[in-house]
């Protein structure tokens, strides 16, 4: 909720007040130091203006100087949406509501796992707010919106410095009509480990309090008590539950018998007991191909002919919207997309190809293409602001590869930056290959957070230290393997498929402890009011019940992203130019630092280096001189 203060009160205006209106409404008297903020702004423009941005720069771009047309929306109420559904008939009614509809729907996946597949994640709540009552108007027919989950809460508070839950409140009171969907990495919540269960449980209930709707859960290994749990959690905050099997391999190969179509059915056995609203095919490589499409989506829809089926499928190799239009033909009611500037490559398939795909056929979206344009045009040039972070500055194309290694499209985008960033060409490639041997070593897993990373961390050992998977399986037991894989093997995951690799794993751990059954189980409960009571201690009295989830998630990330506000205000209301690249000498703008209260600023110079290695940089705020100090690293 945004806090009023007395000064906006009509009744402290209209000076009918005595001191029982002060007794009884002291929020109104908290003032927020603005001149503060402002100079804390002014701290941070003049550290990027000298040093260049905080957040750490994969590519050497700059953010394009062309702003985004923010395209209009007609005055008054967005239509009604599936929303107003699950607000109405809760989850169950939600459910048979999107079972019942005619024609396919979609989720948007812009909002997160696009950007974080694209753009390594770094899209700021700015640009999201700015198209969101769009999205609420001409989108009312979306089966949902993702915008948060998966990755996006580490990298809001790590590397935009900005709070994940104000960000979920703002869109949400911009779109009410659409639902929201979040990622939910089972016991893993948001993390990449298992948190106690009470940190799961009140994670999803905040989070749905806070206007989350839906919460697609997964777990990395498929493991089903760690899946349980997620569902659990996400069910009994209120939310509808989409349990989501993460899919590998290929049910159309007959060689590829580990995961079998056997095997994904009964695991979707095992779901539909526990209970799930919705039940979801997540194929975070982009493996399925039609026929696997039409085999796997086609054997759930005849065994569980009312439940919504969902898929989730990224574009890697190409064969994204072929794909989808598999599953929709097989019986899959929902297909998850990005807007057309936002797909493609690692990324969802292209929303306007599978609007214009289904157009005039049963499975029609009722989503209008001259919207999609102006949305698509919106992004076009808002991911211009983004170049630093963009993949397509190194990678220029899909890649059918992926149906050998398997990498995950976020992965595959990190793992394409580092392998560049290293210089090598043939890097990438040597990685990849590694890549797979290192999933066979391991047992060939089922590669999503984190288990990916651990895939990801033996591979890069292999490398880096010239290791084939021969050589790895035979040197298990001398190798000095990364903390990651032999905590894997050590169980602090779960358990994988089939079990753990013999003999690779009593090699790899001798001696070791090994943890049985789930690991959450023997976790102890996380002390919430002990938390809460040293966070205050150290921030002060404004700590919210968002920032102590935060705290549960990420303890150190968050530490540092309060010391950070601390010194360089509140960075999320610049514009994600100044945000990135400052000010130009001479430039002027606005910064709007709450509703109703903007900044002035114009850049005047910066000054020569002084002794203690420091440079003055002089701004006109609101009129007035003003200058900070600011060390130069170079
Ligand atoms: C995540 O966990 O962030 C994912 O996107 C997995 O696909
Ligand atoms: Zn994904």
């Amino acid at each position: 909720p945004f806090l009023q203060n007395v000064l906006s009160n009509s009744q402290f205006l209209q000076s009918t007040v005595d001191t029982q209106f002060i007794d009884e409404n002291q929020d109104l008297f908290i003032m927020k130091p603005v001149q503060n903020r402002a100079q804390k702004l002014l701290h941070y423009l003049g550290h990027v203006m000298v040093n260049g941005p905080t957040t750490p720069i994969p590519v050497k771009a700059k953010p394009s100087s062309i702003d985004p047309v923010v395209p209009t929306v007609p005055m008054g109420e967005p239509p009604l949406g599936f929303r107003d559904v699950l607000l109405r008939e809760g989850p169950e009614g939600f459910a048979k509501a999107v079972r019942a509809h005619p024609g396919l729907l979609l989720m948007d996946t812009t909002f997160r796992d696009a950007h974080q597949s694209l753009l390594a994640t770094r899209v700021r709540t700015q640009d999201l707010k700015k198209i969101a009552p769009y999205v609420s108007h001409n989108f009312s027919n979306l089966f949902s919106l993702e915008n948060w989950g998966g990755a996006t809460f580490d990298v809001a508070m790590r590397f935009l410095y900005e709070c994940p839950w104000k960000r979920l409140q703002e869109l949400r009171s911009l779109v009410p009509n659409v639902p929201f969907q979040m990622l939910l990495r089972g016991a893993n919540a948001v993390g990449y480990t298992n948190y106690p269960d009470n940190t799961v449980f009140r994670f999803c209930e905040v989070a749905k309090e806070n206007g989350m709707d839906i919460f697609r859960v997964f777990d990395s290994l498929n493991y089903l008590p760690n899946m349980l749990l997620g569902m659990e959690a996400a069910g009994r905050a209120g939310g509808v539950v989409e349990a989501a099997i993460s899919y590998t391999g290929d049910v159309s190969d007959p060689m590829r018998q580990k995961y079998s179509l056997e095997y994904y059915v009964h695991l979707a056995d095992e779901l539909m007991k526990a209970g799930t609203h919705i039940l979801c095919i997540k194929d975070m490589a982009g493996l399925l191909k039609p026929e696997s499409s039409r085999l796997l989506i086609g054997a759930l829809r005849d065994r569980f002919p009312d439940v919504p089926i969902h898929v989730h499928t990224h574009d890697t190799a190409g064969a994204g919207v072929a794909a989808m239009l598999a599953c929709a033909e097989a019986g899959a009611d929902v297909v998850d997309v990005a807007v057309d500037s936002m797909a493609g490559m690692t990324s969802q398939p292209s929303m306007g190809a599978v609007v214009a795909c289904t157009k005039g056929t049963s499975l029609n979206t009722g989503v209008a293409l001259e919207k999609v344009y102006d949305y698509s045009e919106y992004w076009e040039v808002t991911r211009g602001l983004y170049a630093p972070f963009d993949c397509t500055a190194t990678m220029k194309s899909g890649n059918a590869d992926v149906y050998e290694n398997e990498i995950p499209g976020g992965q595959y985008t990190n793992l394409h930056f580092q392998a560049h960033s290293m210089g090598l060409g043939n890097k990438f490639k040597q990685v990849k290959k590694a890549y797979a041997e290192a999933n066979k070593l391991l047992g060939d897993l089922i590669k999503v957070t984190p288990s990916s990373k651990i895939v990801g961390d033996l591979a890069q050992f292999m490398v880096q230290n010239n290791l084939t998977g021969k050589e790895v399986e035979e040197r298990a037991e001398d190798l000095s393997f990364p903390l990651s894989v032999v905590e894997f093997l050590q169980g602090h995951i779960g358990v994988p498929h089939g079990g753990f690799p013999e003999p690779f794993r009593t090699k790899v751990l001798k001696s070791l402890p090994r943890m049985e059954g789930r690991p959450g189980a023997t976790l102890p409960p996380l002390d919430f009011d002990a938390l809460e009571a040293g966070l205050r201690l150290s921030h002060g009295n404004d700590i919210t019940t968002e920032d102590v989830m935060s705290a549960a998630m990420y303890p150190k990330v968050f530490e540092e992203y309060k010391e950070f506000t601390k010194n360089f205000g509140p960075v999320d209301c610049l514009s994600t130019r100044l945000f990135l690249d400052g000010p130009k000498i001479a430039e002027e703008f606005e910064v709007e630092i709450e509703r109703g209260k903007t900044l002035n600023i114009k850049a005047l110079a910066v000054g020569d280096l002084n002794k203690s290695g420091q440079r003055g940089v002089f701004f006109e705020l609101n009129g007035q001189l003003r200058s900070v100090l600011v060390k130069d690293n170079v």
